[in-house]
């Protein structure tokens, strides 16, 4: 399989590193308006097909998939001129700005006939997906409580400048991702509320999020996350969970370290992930979901089956986003229906 890619910043790079990883599928064309990340990027992983537009991208032609990794604003552009030119589409979160371009990209994509998958990468980092497949095995008979708590202060800002600059920040950018982890374990959501808080005076968005969402199946979630908490051993970036069901419990604890209690007995387990030939601590925990999840994709296309990140079912994860920003600004339970 044929794979265009475009954008080719900070966070491509392991795009790039999962696509080699993964057998059958070759990397034939970059883009990126930028000529000088273009000519860098392009030298790096030896390719030689270059665009610094994505018309003449497409124009061009030669491949099945086109992977877009490029910030949000240009989403919506990119992904309906990919179904125009009938390619399989995967599509880094956030997958738009609103609801609105986001369903017509669904649509769009789906007229097409192909694939679309969002980059929603979290849900796919191993020790995340252990404790939910223990879940959904029923290791603790059924949930009802969960908590779901990204905190940090590590310094995001100087790889993404960006995240410093938009209105919204925490929750758009990477409560997204624990929405996302907490829709995987408890499914959809019926009611949500939120606050924010801005802590660091440097940015312009909030960094502290706490959410309070009553999920269909009968759950309440916590889900927090921050860039304001300053603690030793930082997890950064590191998912932490606490669910209770009937039965006994699961802890998905700081270090990788996943408890399992059920009936009187506990099981500990070290769920550390593996570091990649080309990944870095402490990012080799985001970096093994990117292959995680691309390999899912090419699965998937190949099986004809949708992905469990298709674009309609991201629909729901950014839907609780929205809800969260409107909870947050009008101080009020916001109900899912209304987003
Ligand atoms: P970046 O700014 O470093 O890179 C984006 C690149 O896209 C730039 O080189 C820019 O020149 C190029 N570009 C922008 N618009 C373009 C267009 N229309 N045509 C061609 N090139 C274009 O951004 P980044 O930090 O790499 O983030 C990219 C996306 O990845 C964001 O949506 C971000 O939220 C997401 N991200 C995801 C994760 C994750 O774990 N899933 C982690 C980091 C970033
Ligand atoms: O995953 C992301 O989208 C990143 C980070 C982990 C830094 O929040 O922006």
């Amino acid at each position: 399989m044929k794979v265009a890619l475009i954008g080719c910043g900070f966070f491509a790079i392991n795009h790039l590193h999962a696509w080699s990883d993964i057998a059958g599928v070759e990397v034939v064309a970059l883009c990126d308006s930028n000529p000088q990340r273009l000519s860098e990027v392009a030298k790096d992983f030896a390719i030689a097909e270059v665009y610094d537009n994505a018309e003449a991208l497409f124009a061009a032609g030669g491949f099945d998939i086109v992977d877009i990794a490029t910030t949000v604003e240009s989403h919506r552009a990119l992904v309906e001129m990919a179904a125009r030119h009938s390619v399989h589409v995967i599509c880094q979160k956030p997958f738009a700005t609103n609801m609105k371009d986001a369903r017509a990209m669904v649509a769009a994509v789906e007229q097409s006939g192909k694939t679309l998958m969002v980059h929603e990468n979290f849900r796919w980092q191993s020790a995340v997906r252990t404790a939910v497949d223990e879940l959904r095995n029923g290791a603790i008979g059924t949930p009802f409580f969960g908590r779901v708590s990204f905190r940090s202060g590590y310094d995001v800002f100087s790889g993404q400048p960006y995240l410093a600059e938009g209105e919204r920040f925490i929750i758009e950018d990477l409560g997204i991702h624990i929405l996302d982890i907490s829709r995987a374990l408890f499914g959809d959501v019926l009611r949500m509320s939120a606050t924010t808080r801005r802590i660091n005076p440097q940015i312009k968005g909030e960094d502290v999020a706490t959410m309070l969402l009553d999920h269909e199946g009968g759950v309440t979630s916590v889900v927090d996350c921050s860039y304001a908490t300053k603690r030793e051993p930082e997890t950064f970036p590191q998912s932490l969970l606490e669910i209770d069901g009937e039965r006994g419990t699961i802890r998905l604890d700081a270090g990788y370290r996943l408890t399992i209690q059920r009936d009187g007995d506990s099981e500990a387990r070290d769920v550390a992930p593996p570091v990649l030939p080309w990944a870095e601590r402490p990012w080799h925990n985001i970096q093994e979901s990117v292959l995680l999840i691309q390999q899912h994709f090419i699965d998937c296309i190949r099986n004809g089956q949708q992905p469990e990140n298709s674009g309609y079912d991201n629909l729901q994860t950014l839907s609780l986003v929205e809800a969260a920003y409107l909870s947050a600004s009008e101080q009020r339970t916001v109900d899912l229906s209304e987003i």
